[in-house]
């Protein structure tokens, strides 16, 4: 009895978990569909983004570019990110969280999730701190009404 009940609560679980999997939604880049993948520790993967001007899909509905105002140096730049809808018109419904660090000595530089700021021409702008030569990194979170549907990462050398 003891274990059918037990039986039936670890089956309600799965199901729950393979729910849960369903209603994920689909994020890409460059026209390769899936879904948002996931490391296997369960950390989240960024995906590497297409260079600089570069077209990146979001699933099907939205994709974006991004570039600096500047080549980055030392300082600070911004790093500027243009979202349009899957007709090419500008958008700016989403939420865009930056975070930015040196992968050769994560957590010295590490600047947290930062959200980026919209400006009136729906540009959605973040200052990156450049405080040291070498190889960087910024980690792209987009998310639609709470749920994150995209991650990419750039790199970029100073
Ligand atoms: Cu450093």
């Amino acid at each position: 009895m003891r274990t059918t009940r037990a039986a039936a609560a670890a089956l309600l679980i799965l199901l729950a978990a393979a729910a849960f999997a369903a209603a994920q939604p689909t994020g890409s880049c460059c026209n390769s569909p899936g879904l948002v993948p996931v490391g296997q520790a369960g950390e989240p993967v960024f995906q590497d983004l297409p260079k600089s001007g570069k077209k990146c899909w979001i699933g099907e509905v939205n994709y974006f570019t991004w570039e600096f105002d500047k080549a980055p140096k030392m300082g600070t730049a911004i790093l500027i990110v243009k979202l349009y809808d899957k007709d090419g018109h500008r958008v700016s419904d989403l939420t865009i969280a930056g975070r930015f660090d040196m992968p050769e000595m994560r957590g010295a530089h590490d600047s947290g999730e930062v959200a980026f700021k919209t400006n009136k021409a729906g540009d959605y702008l973040l200052p990156v701190n450049v405080v040291m030569p070498g190889g960087w990194e910024v980690r792209l979170t987009f998310s639609r009404g709470g749920i994150v549907i995209f991650r990419g990462r750039l790199t970029f050398d100073v």
